[in-house]
């Protein structure tokens, strides 16, 4: 039991200060009028002062509680419309004399290298397809140096630390040292390179519910234990608890023993129906089944990118599902090389959008930011851990791309 003094003009007021500090479960031991010493203080009206009890986990209860209000608050948050292009004319305007200004720096920047010794030249930003013709599987230390100036050459190091693939690194330190040039100062240098990221990482978008009355069919893919039939049911708690959604499940996974049996234990729990398949044919049929729904999941198989027959059979089933929403699931703790290769293998894929899992279990977050720079595929969710629903929150970009940068003191 931990027990603490408040003080207060009044006896309101100290209650106040222990609800606020301690909250509801605060138990008043004692309250009474004190003088605060000092001279001065002699003549000044006496204060309350309570003494207040509660329990010693209160603090980690608390922790616990401000946690899931934010996961809620941040999953609560109603899907909004992204507009493709800008349609304030002001704006418009600002984006053009910006583009205007960065192409005059630029072009100054260039006439100043050209008359800079050979030695002295930054390494500058290459197209796109040099870029992919240049990624090295695996790069030497050698290789990961570069030759910026102090300040571009810690940020350098952090994205690189961060696993982000060397060329993408290099790209953007390109692209900031163009905007700002060289000697600019550590604070000038972070705010355009978090621009530059976070205008990278795009805003997140999370499942966009149809109008038309039909339900929105959405589908997870992606590697096997990523984590998609548990991100299946976060999403479906999340719709049917806070959206208060009508919700239904399918499940096309019967190749792993008990794969039905997961996504029927999470469905039982939720109350949600759920329709097993066996094979692509029966979707429509299962689809149409759950037509009075507000939102359908489907949960497939885990699939090895290396696997080209049971890729073919994914094939089949996404175009059967004609899902209005395709999720790529990928782990944060997969290997920039392996992240490459599993996305280039899902490039069959129109449409879909990046959903990260296990950033709980990594504070190495440069796969976000190779994998949209790849991709160009909207981000959406991240999940932080196994618990359902609450380990699921929308990406926050800011958090990333201040990850991303780290600190360079
Ligand atoms: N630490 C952590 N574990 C997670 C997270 N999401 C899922 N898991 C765990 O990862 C394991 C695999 O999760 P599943 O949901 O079965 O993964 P899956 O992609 O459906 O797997 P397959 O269907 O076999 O391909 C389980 O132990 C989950 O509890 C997460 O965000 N963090
Ligand atoms: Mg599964």
């Amino acid at each position: 039991m931990k027990i603490r003094r408040y003080l207060g003009s009044n006896t309101q007021e100290a209650i106040l200060k222990v609800k606020m500090d301690l909250g509801n479960d605060a138990v008043i031991l004692n309250t009474r009028k004190v003088r605060q010493k000092g001279f001065l203080k002699i003549f000044a009206k006496p204060m309350i002062e309570v003494l207040a009890a509660v329990d010693d986990d209160y603090g980690t209860k608390k922790e616990a509680q401000r946690q899931n209000i934010s996961q809620q608050a941040a999953v609560k948050e109603p899907p909004k419309e992204i507009p493709a292009v800008k349609t304030d004319g002001k704006d418009e305007k600002i984006s053009e004399l910006e583009t205007k200004v960065n192409s005059m720096e630029m072009l100054l920047h260039k006439i100043y290298d050209q008359l800079q010794p050979a030695s002295a030249q930054p390494v500058l930003p290459q197209p796109v397809e040099q870029r992919a013709a240049e990624q090295k599987a695996e790069a030497s230390p050698q290789e990961k140096q570069s030759t910026y100036p102090k300040v571009f050459e810690l940020f350098y190091n952090n994205l690189i630390k961060n696993e982000v693939e060397i060329e993408t690194a290099k790209r953007i330190i390109g692209l900031v040292m163009e905007k700002i040039g060289q000697n600019a100062s550590v604070n000038d240098v972070a705010s355009v390179l978090n621009n530059v990221i976070s205008g990278i990482l795009g805003k997140p978008e999370t499942v966009r519910m149809r109008e038309d009355g039909k339900p929105t069919v959405v589908m997870m893919v992606g590697p096997t234990g990523v984590g998609k039939t548990t991100t299946l049911a976060k999403i479906a708690a999340n719709y049917a608890l806070n959206h208060k959604k009508k919700v239904g499940m399918i499940t096309a996974d019967t190749y792993r023993i008990a794969a039905v049996e997961q996504l029927k234990t999470y469905a039982e729990i939720l109350g949600m129906p759920v329709t097993v398949i066996y094979s692509p044919s029966e979707l429509s049929e299962a689809i149409n089944q759950h037509s009075d729904k507000d939102v359908i999941l489907i949960d497939t198989a885990g699939r090895s990118h290396k696997n080209k027959a049971q890729f073919e059979e994914l094939k089949t089933l996404i175009s059967a599902a004609n899902a209005d929403e395709i999720y790529l699931l990928l782990s944060a703790t997969t290997s920039p090389r392996n992240c490459k290769e599993i996305i280039s293998n899902y490039n069959f894929l129109k449409d879909y959008k990046l959903l990260f899992t296990k950033l709980d279990e990594t504070q190495i977050t440069g796969i976000i930011l190779n994998a949209r720079f790849m991709t160009n595929k909207s981000l959406s969710y991240i999940t932080t851990g196994q618990s359902v629903p609450d380990d699921i929150e929308i990406m926050n970009v800011d958090k990333i791309t201040k990850n991303l940068l780290g600190s360079i003191t």
